[in-house]
């Protein structure tokens, strides 16, 4: 009998891991059941060390911002990270069917037994992995038995298939067999038959998809604040030029990062806030508990450490919640509390200073962005503000908070980010918008040029442009949503013909400039000049 070969085995694991795949991502439409190849990415970037890490996270957004990817780079990032999510399924599939046809080779009875507990250990991996991610749950791990268990005996049932194929040949086959031949033929026609399954199965999980995608469930009963309310600040004020970004941005366009593949679904009922560490007794909060305090609405602006000048990781919206320092009190904290650990569902937390809670009122438990619960995707149910921070900061999907007496290192920061994250001064010119053009006052034709402006919460002060090598020149500053959120600038430049290169620089609220010298994002944030070409 021929002995099978490494890449006959190959094949085979791929053939039936294409279709496990598909079965599982029907799972999760369907019923929400987890989808074991985001698990096992989520699993490895966190257990990967912060280089690697942070070099993948640099590289894609490279990548994003090179080829354009229209959708905003944290969606387009998602998606490459699901992409590659199922590769590395794939793959880490292949190589477990070869391990386990390797093994089975040269056995003599049928592989049901070893293919049954190869099965569960693959699924008692994955088990593990959900547990690492506290994602386990008693129907998602017999789904992931389930699943594995039957692609491992239908991967044992192939080889046997194979084997059986050479020995049940005739008599005349089996002179022929002493050639190949028919064995060959008859090896092929199987493996052609266990392709077509597959590949209907596919199919299959492909229409259900499309048949139930992407219907987006809005909240029954609840209204965006922005849908009837005013902003603030009307045009009355400085009119942004045409083109530039919307002064509030929709929270479905707000940019999301955080360290999972889908986020973490969290029920309200039974969510509570757990207190804990250095406090005189253990307590919990339910959300309507926290929504019971003092309502604070606050515009903020928020900006992701990764986010190159000029980048799209940045947002602006309205956040509600309670303001952390008139919960303090009841946390009832031992005097040796100094800092507060803050953990959420999907692993992730930071700390901050008790004494800067004590200090600064502003610093709050988030529930709604634009008068409604916070989505999936930003934190429903809880998440924190902490202003002048990056986002790495600040969690969501907050889960506890421990009262300690030392500081600990963030989840990036234990990955080689900054400790404080403080967010840097950035100008950008969103626009130059010749299609605008207007004669001024004088009979001089203007070309309308915006953008936006933003240091933390110091605000800012002044932002300047300037043509090619030309003085700095002062711009219009509109009166910004709240001195957390970005300002609009907006500059009429004298047409000017040719090809000239218009630079914006801007002084936050105290007059310090924004650092000039070019930065990539780790491990502090960007910084650097964000120039425009103006096409005369
Ligand atoms: N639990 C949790 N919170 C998190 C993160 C995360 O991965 N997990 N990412 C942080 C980072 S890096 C950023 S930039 C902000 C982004 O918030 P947004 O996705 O709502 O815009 O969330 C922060 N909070
Ligand atoms: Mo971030």
């Amino acid at each position: 009998m021929k002995k099978q070969g490494l890449s006959e085995k190959a094949l085979i694991s791929f053939i039936l891991t294409v279709p496990l795949i598909s079965v599982l991502f029907t799972g999760l439409r369907l019923a929400g059941l987890s989808f074991a190849p985001f698990n096992l990415f989520d699993w490895i970037s966190r257990v990967l060390p912060g280089s690697v890490i942070t070099f993948g996270i640099d590289s894609m957004v490279k990548i994003i911002r090179f080829l354009h990817l229209g959708a905003g780079t944290a969606e387009a990032a998602k998606t490459a990270e699901h992409i590659m999510a199922v590769f590395t399924f794939l793959i880490a599939f292949i190589i477990a069917g070869i391990v386990i046809l390797s093994l089975l080779t040269y056995r003599k009875k049928n592989g049901f037994i070893p293919a049954l507990i190869s099965g569960l250990i693959i699924g008692s991996l994955l088990l593990l992995i959900d547990l690492n991610l506290h994602r386990a749950s008693l129907i998602n791990e017999l789904w992931n038995y389930a699943v594995s268990v039957a692609w491992s005996l239908i991967l044992v049932w192939s080889q046997d298939r194979l084997k059986l194929h050479a020995s049940r040949l005739s008599p005349e086959a089996l002179i022929e067999k002493q050639t190949g031949g028919v064995e060959r033929v008859d090896r092929r026609r199987f493996i052609i038959r266990l392709g077509k399954v597959s590949a209907s199965i596919v199919v299959t999980g492909a229409v259900i998809d499309l048949l139930t995608g992407k219907h987006e469930q809005s909240i029954p009963g609840s209204e965006s604040w922005s849908a009837h309310n005013e902003l603030p600040v009307t045009g009355t004020d400085v009119e942004p030029a045409p083109g530039t970004r919307p002064e509030y941005t929709p929270v479905g366009k707000h940019y999301r990062i955080d360290i999972n593949a889908t986020p973490p679904i969290i029920h309200e009922e039974s969510w509570r806030l757990k207190i804990s560490g250095l406090v005189e007794a253990p307590l919990e909060l339910s959300l309507k508990q926290i929504k019971s305090y003092d309502q604070v609405n606050q515009f903020i602006t928020l900006a992701c450490i990764s986010n190159p000048v000029g980048g799209d990781l940045i947002g602006t919206t309205r956040w509600t919640g309670a303001s952390l320092q008139q919960v303090l009190p009841d946390l009832r904290l031992k005097p040796s509390a100094a800092w507060l650990k803050i953990s959420s569902s999907d692993g992730f937390f930071e700390t901050v200073s008790i004494d800067q809670v004590r200090n600064d009122k502003r610093i709050m438990l988030a529930y709604d962005w634009d008068g409604m619960p916070l989505t999936t995707e930003h934190g429903f149910p809880l998440r924190i503000y902490i202003p002048d921070r990056y986002g790495m900061k600040q969690p969501k999907w907050i889960e506890s908070i421990e009262a300690m007496d030392e500081w600990e290192a963030g989840y990036w920061v234990t990955r080689g980010w900054d400790r404080e994250a403080i967010m840097k001064a950035t100008s950008v010119i969103d626009t130059i918008a010749a299609d605008y053009a207007f004669t001024d006052a004088d009979g001089k034709k203007m070309i309308p040029v915006g953008g936006i402006a933003h240091a933390g919460a110091r605000g800012i002060s002044k932002v300047e442009v300037k043509v090619d090598y030309g003085e700095w020149q002062g711009t219009s500053l509109r009166a910004p949503l709240s001195d957390l959120t970005w300002v609009i600038w907006r500059f009429d430049l004298p047409f000017l013909e040719g090809r000239h290169t218009l630079t914006v620089r801007c002084f936050d609220g105290a007059g310090t400039p924004q650092i000039v010298t070019p930065a990539s994002p780790h491990p502090s944030g960007a910084s650097g000049l964000y120039t425009k070409k103006i096409k005369g």
